[in-house]
């Protein structure tokens, strides 16, 4: 019966809308002001993303195909035996389809905030995999990874972290370290994180994929203030911001903003107001790039070690391979 094809959803999201509302308004209120990355992903922003991962200038998303595609063998080979696959912000789970089949994972577990899209995605997989068991983790896992007593219904099946498209680059150094320590602290012995992270490269070839001719990622840029409008009930207008990417030398990340073209003010929520003068930017996003050495280092000091690594003729994209 369909009762029988629908896969475990369970949910771990934990900040109340309350809390989650606050942070938000705190940040656009900071001298410089922040929106958290995370509002881009509303529906219309999901499908921007997508549009994003099928530009010329955006060569992360080919790049990492392309190595996984030449090397799924010998990465799978590397792996542990009836793994349990955990899919971090699976999305359409359709990375990790293309794995099924090398693997032969023990179960699947996709996790993403997205709940509804989740229940679907991961149904399909369990649809085209019967024998496979699948579990969807509804979670905000960017925050709080919580998956020990889910991992420990199978005992036996070590934990494999797929953590693919250079999302690590989308945290902070420091905040990076302390989200891969929490999947360390996942891994018993046999555990393992495989790993996409984006590399140095000519900064015109950087500049470029966060800021394509065709202007999807500026749309994807603006689109953040419609959903911030919905969240606080604030009165952003689109038209009176610019799209801004440029590689910050120092902190070897694109920085994305928001500039404002002309003094205007906007309501933020009820009673409060923000004035932006022109010039004047809100961050929207870093994109961290790393060197092979940096992001070996990064794994280390979260306390794991990089076994394996895997680029592309060009040594744009990495993979690592990762176990404690
Ligand atoms: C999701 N993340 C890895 C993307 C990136 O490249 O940092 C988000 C993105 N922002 C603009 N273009 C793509």
């Amino acid at each position: 019966s369909f009762a029988l094809d629908l896969p475990r959803l369970e949910s771990t999201l934990r900040l109340p809308v309350q809390d989650e509302r606050q942070q938000l308004l705190q940040g656009l209120l900071q001298p410089t002001a922040r929106i958290d990355s995370k509002y881009f992903y509303d529906e219309r922003g999901c499908e921007l993303f997508t549009d994003i991962c099928r530009l010329d200038e955006y060569y992360p998303t080919r790049t990492e195909a392309l190595i996984f595609s030449e090397n799924r063998e010998t990465i799978a080979g590397h792996l542990p035996d009836d793994p349990q696959w955990i899919d971090l912000g699976c999305g359409d789970c359709s990375k990790t389809q293309q794995w099924l089949n090398a693997v032969d994972p023990a179960r699947v577990v996709g996790v993403d905030i997205a709940g509804e899209f989740l229940h679907s995605s991961i149904a399909d997989v369990a649809r085209q995999h019967p024998q496979l068991e699948c579990v969807g983790v509804v979670s905000d896992f960017t925050q709080h990874l919580e998956l020990h007593d889910l991992l420990a219904e199978r005992p036996d099946n070590p934990p494999v972290f797929f953590y693919p498209g250079s999302s690590i680059g989308n945290f902070e150094p420091r905040a990076a370290m302390r989200f891969l320590s929490r999947i360390r602290a996942h891994c018993n012995s046999h555990g393992r994180l495989l790993i996409g992270a984006d590399l140095i490269k000519p900064r015109a070839v950087l500049e470029a994929a966060y800021d394509d001719a065709s202007g999807v990622t500026a749309a994807f840029n603006l689109n953040i203030l419609n959903v911030v409008n919905r969240e606080l009930d604030a009165d952003f207008q689109p038209e009176l911001f610019e799209h801004h990417a440029c590689f910050d030398d120092q902190h070897r990340r694109i920085e994305m903003r928001l500039v404002a073209r002309e003094p205007h003010s906007v309501r933020l929520a009820r009673h409060t107001r923000r004035n932006f003068e022109a010039g004047e930017h809100i961050v929207t996003e870093y994109s961290h790039k790393y060197s092979v050495d940096e992001f070996r280092a990064l794994l280390t000091a979260s306390g794991l070690h990089c076994s394996h690594y895997w680029t592309d003729p060009k040594g744009w994209f990495g993979v690592f391979l990762a176990e404690p």
